[in-house]
């Protein structure tokens, strides 16, 4: 059974947003056109407070892009984004969402951050989606969205771990960094994940 996960395509990442994502508008069209191949689509929504840990402007004399430790947790202040109910916050008007049953929220905690869509960054916490997705008899999942380095990954990362068949849907989503993203390609390849374009769905 053939799931697609639509990672955070949200106003914010886009090229105009807070935390623009190089090209983040390119992929919409493309996910739309991909959605009835599957049978089963979902989408994320990164759903920060205000006064999210995340934050650089939360953080006295801090600058977005600070590599900070937080509980002894790595922790990158980005600029205030995707804060819960703001416009900007929204999926892209353009994604087409008729199709998805179910939008999962994550980052909603203020104390934690969560690039996965299954589980908060320091793992204490589910989202719920495993157990949903499995109950829903998806065997075989697709990625895609923003960011690809970023939140795409780290979701990867925790769908293989939860026994899942991974495909990362490489021209449906954009990386912050693409020299940075280049290795993180090989570890999902390590890890087993099938990197493929949208044409051979
Ligand atoms: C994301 C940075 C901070 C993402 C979310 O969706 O990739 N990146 N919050
Ligand atoms: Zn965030």
């Amino acid at each position: 059974m053939k799931t697609l996960l639509i990672i955070d395509v949200q106003n914010d990442f886009m090229p105009t947003g807070s935390l623009p994502v190089p090209n983040g508008d390119k992929i919409v069209s493309i996910i739309n056109e991909i959605q009835p191949k599957f049978d089963l689509v979902i989408a994320t929504q990164d759903w920060h407070p205000e006064d999210h840990i995340s934050f650089a402007s939360n953080h006295n004399g801090a600058s977005p892009f600070d590599e900070i430790e937080i509980k002894g947790q790595p922790q990158t202040l980005w600029p205030n984004h995707c804060v819960q109910g703001s416009k900007e916050a929204k999926l892209h008007p353009k994604l087409n969402t008729l199709k998805c049953e179910s939008i999962f929220r994550k980052g909603t905690d203020k104390e934690i951050d969560s690039y996965s869509a299954f589980y908060d960054n320091g793992h204490l916490k589910s989202t719920g989606l495993a157990g949903y997705l499995k109950e829903k008899g998806t065997t075989q999942l697709f990625l895609c969205g923003l960011a690809a380095d970023i939140c795409v990954y780290y979701s990867i990362r925790d769908a293989v771990k939860e026994g899942f068949d991974c495909f990362f849907i490489e021209d449906a989503s954009e990386a912050l960094d693409n020299e940075g993203f280049k290795k993180i390609k090989k570890e999902m390849v390590d890890m087993g994940v099938k990197i493929i374009s949208s044409k051979f769905i």
